[in-house]
């Protein structure tokens, strides 16, 4: 037989128990911060080295230089780096964008209803909560088909 205040002591005990758990498990909520910047690779040849090549497909993200005065040409292409990015679901997610090479970016990240102008020079953040698991695309709309990459939402076990 319990008495009751031996009763009071395990009730406090235990709500005690659920409050430092509520606590712990708060503060273990994983924060992802990862850091995405627009860049442009590029590189280049002298047409007397190598010719002056075919025409890339179509599409603002691919961009290919005619020879200069010197017989220069060049070839970039516009993407996101990294062009993949892991979490887990249930993590809280800030991707920190950097425009770096290019004006002007118009981002879309569909599935967390993102939408924004990331421009050079400027540093744009978004925060939401890992909550669908699947694969995910982050978009430029001005710089298709390369400026793409893929957000990856592991699901829980
Ligand atoms: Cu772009």
């Amino acid at each position: 037989m319990i008495s009751m205040s031996s009763l009071g002591r395990v009730l406090i005990a235990a709500s005690f128990a659920v409050g430092a758990f509520a606590t712990q498990s708060l503060a273990d909520t994983p924060k992802r911060h990862i850091v995405v910047t627009a860049v442009e690779p590029k590189g280049g040849a002298n047409v007397e080295k190598e010719p002056f090549p075919a025409p890339l497909p179509e599409g603002g993200g691919y961009v290919l230089k005619k020879p200069d005065d010197t017989g220069r040409w060049e070839v970039a292409v516009y993407v996101f780096e990294p062009r993949q990015i892991f979490v887990d679901e249930g993590d809280e997610v800030t991707l920190e964008f950097v425009g770096i090479n290019g004006a002007s970016h118009p981002t879309t990240i569909e599935a967390y209803g993102q939408s924004f102008e990331l421009k050079r020079g400027q540093v744009h953040k978004v925060t939401f909560t890992a909550d669908k698991p699947g694969r995910h695309s982050i978009v430029c709309s001005a710089h298709l088909p390369t400026m793409v990459s893929e957000l990856i939402v592991a699901p829980k076990k």
